[in-house]
């Protein structure tokens, strides 16, 4: 179904494909650079929109999960995750992320994103864990062809992408930051791929894209321990690129952005393209498989079990 949304006479055609949604905003698009008329315009389009909806006006994207803006000058997006209480990726907040990218990569202004969370002192907690206890098993399936999606959508990008990692980074939030071309983080945090703590294992994508990083020998430690690195062993290993604080974390991120966006874009996305084709194309080549074996394995009566006793542990945690 298509929905169109007109805002006065014909002007900049803004257009958000993936949603279908159409609408005009050069009359408007003055107007929008002030804050007040920004959230009164916000307002009014939520009580037309569908609820979930992702929906732009100027350069600015929003939806109830994500915060992105592009800098037209400079050719930088930021996308912002907020999905509290912890960044969790369910179904819906993965399809989110894959299609701001996709849109992100049709405006021909936009040449890096940065990622980063709007949630204090956490960038991403993983997978939601709900999602994959006590499944449904067709949202099971949805889920994680979704997370797959969105993964190979990051990983390959033609746009640089750099994770400015403010906070916690376990699991999923892992996968997201190695997915990026560049890593900057914040101190007294953690980052890695856990997922033997929770008795699951991470597939071989995920693995992968952690060899590609960290090397396999490390990789091969890191998984079988489920290490969660700190900020500082995380820049020894290689598993990110630059620590600064917290306040520093978004002007070092634009500043090593505007390295990658001077370099012709063609060539740097081709070079990219090439270092991670093999590990993308491992993945298109099974994804049905990989669908059916995660399925499989979560329904299992000891990762059910297993899955019930982390989530236990996690509120008790929280109740000390
Ligand atoms: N999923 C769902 N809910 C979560 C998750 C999660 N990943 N993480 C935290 N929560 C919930 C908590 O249960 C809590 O809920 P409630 O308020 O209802 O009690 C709420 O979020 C807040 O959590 P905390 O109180 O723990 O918040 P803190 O700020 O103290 O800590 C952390 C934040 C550090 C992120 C902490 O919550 C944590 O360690 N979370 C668990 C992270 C984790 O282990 N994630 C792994 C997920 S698995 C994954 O991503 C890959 C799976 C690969 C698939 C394998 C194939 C089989």
């Amino acid at each position: 179904m298509m929905t169109h949304y007109s805002f006065g006479v014909s002007g900049n055609l803004v257009k958000f494909p993936y949603r279908e949604i159409y609408y005009h905003t050069l009359l408007l698009e003055p107007f929008l650079q002030v804050p007040d008329i920004q959230i009164m315009a916000s307002s009014i389009l939520r009580r037309f929109l569908p609820r979930k909806t992702t929906w732009m006006y100027g350069q600015r994207m929003m939806s109830s999960t994500i915060d992105v803006s592009v800098d037209e000058q400079t050719g930088i997006a930021l996308m912002r995750m907020k999905r509290k209480p912890v960044n969790s990726l369910n179904l819906e907040f993965l399809q989110d992320i894959r299609n701001t990218i996709v849109t992100l990569e049709q405006n021909k202004k936009c040449k890096g994103l940065i990622l980063t969370s709007d949630v204090p002192k956490i960038f991403s907690a993983g997978i939601d864990i709900l999602e994959m206890y006590q499944p449904n098993e067709e949202r099971l399936n949805s889920f994680w062809r979704a997370l797959q999606d969105m993964w190979l959508q990051l990983y390959m990008t033609p746009l640089a992408t750099i994770a400015a990692i403010n906070g916690h980074s376990p699991a999923g939030g892992c996968l997201i930051s190695i997915s990026c071309d560049y890593r900057i983080m914040a101190p007294n945090y953690t980052i890695g791929l856990n997922e033997t703590l929770l008795g699951i294992v991470a597939p071989f994508w995920f693995k992968d894209a952690m060899c590609n990083t960290v090397g396999h020998r490390e990789a091969e430690i890191a998984l079988a321990l489920g290490k969660l690195y700190s900020t500082e062993e995380a820049l020894q290993k290689g598993l990110v690129d630059e620590v600064v604080t917290s306040e520093q974390i978004m002007e070092a991120a634009q500043k090593k952005m505007l390295e990658y966006v001077k370099i012709p874009n063609m060539a740097r996305a081709m070079s990219k393209q090439l270092m991670r084709q093999e590990t993308a194309d491992k993945l298109r080549s099974t994804q049905d498989s990989d669908v059916q074996n995660f399925v499989n394995f979560c329904l299992q009566d000891k990762v059910q079990q297993s899955l019930g006793f982390y989530l236990e542990q996690l509120k008790k945690r929280k109740s000390k």
